[in-house]
């Protein structure tokens, strides 16, 4: 009889590796968020994974790179102390894109812990078939991964072998999370990423990651809807400007795309208002951290 296996694996890599997009493909669901712009994701979502023999628990750590202020070196913070404590690292890479200082500068980081780690070579299918193997011996020099596994996270292939794999190295352990769960996050949380990744899906570089989104209030109305209130800070009066669009059309495309990601999520009509407010250089201010919950 097969034991029960368990534990953590955490996915580390650059931003835009594709991390978020081999989550939601795991999972079927939109819950981990994508966006073509790196750092969507400040804080580790836990996704689950069960099947009758065991589960997997998946840690998205924040993209490490060398920090640029006091989030950032939270974020890097985030990344390093979740490869300790899992079972096993998935470093993403994008193999279309060359080897450069931030891979070299998480292989270092690697370097530093015992756990296992797979390097996982993202989206294969935008290169030719004959530059996979190329790109694994250039890996090999690199540093020394328990496992090489090519994929697409976009498009599923070899994701389902690599889970297969990963549940072999996962001791034997308790079932943690009940089966129906797939992220310990509460719904506040996402809602908040969902309305985040549609400002910056609408915007360009003049909106910064440095936006946050706080869920001001959630309350269940009478007919099954659900009134949602949320704010989004910025930094400086142009971003809400921009944000708010011209005769408040931009916040109103933010405001009906984000609506249909919190409806699919709840179940329920929602009713979104959205505000807008400018707190100056939030980022540089820790009580503003820990109230966001980014801070431990
Ligand atoms: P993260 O920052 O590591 O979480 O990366 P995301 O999951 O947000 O992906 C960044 C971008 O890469 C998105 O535009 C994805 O659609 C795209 N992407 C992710 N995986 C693949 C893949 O396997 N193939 C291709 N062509 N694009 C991908
Ligand atoms: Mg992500
Ligand atoms: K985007």
């Amino acid at each position: 009889m097969s034991e029960y296996r368990s534990g953590f694996a955490a996915l580390i890599g650059r931003p835009n590796a594709g991390k978020s997009t081999f989550l939601n493909q795991v999972l079927g669901q939109k819950i981990a968020i994508m966006s073509d712009k790196p750092q969507t994701t400040r804080n580790k979502i836990q996704a689950v994974h069960t099947q009758t023999d065991g589960q997997i628990i998946f840690v998205d750590t924040p993209g490490v790179h060398k920090p640029k202020h006091q989030l950032g070196e939270y974020m890097v913070k985030t990344a390093l102390d979740s490869l300790s404590e899992v079972d096993l690292a998935l470093f993403f890479i994008d193999v279309s894109e060359p080897f450069g200082r931030g891979e070299q500068f998480i292989l270092d980081a690697l370097q530093a812990v015992k756990t296992p780690v797979f390097l996982i070579m993202n989206k294969i299918d935008k290169i030719h078939p004959d530059r996979i193997l190329e790109r694994i011996e250039e890996y090999r020099h690199y540093g020394t991964f328990a496992e090489i596994f090519p994929i697409s996270a976009l498009r599923d292939q070899n994701v389902e072998p690599l889970l297969e794999h990963i549940y072999k190295y996962l001791p034997e352990g308790p079932q943690y999370y009940p089966e129906e769960q797939i992220t310990d996050h509460p719904e506040r949380f996402i809602m908040a990423e969902f309305i985040r990744e549609k400002v910056l899906g609408h915007t360009h570089d003049e909106i910064p990651h440095s936006i946050a989104v706080i869920i001001d209030e959630v309350l269940e109305r009478e007919n099954q809807k659900t009134y949602v209130q949320a704010t989004i800070v910025v930094e400086r009066q142009s971003q809400k400007g921009i944000i708010i669009g011209r005769n408040g059309s931009m916040l109103k495309a933010i405001g009906q795309e984000a609506r249909k990601d919190i409806h699919a999520l709840l179940g329920t009509d929602v009713y979104l208002e959205l505000w807008v407010k400018v707190q100056k250089d939030w980022r540089n201010k820790s009580h503003f951290l820990h109230e966001q919950g980014y801070s431990d």
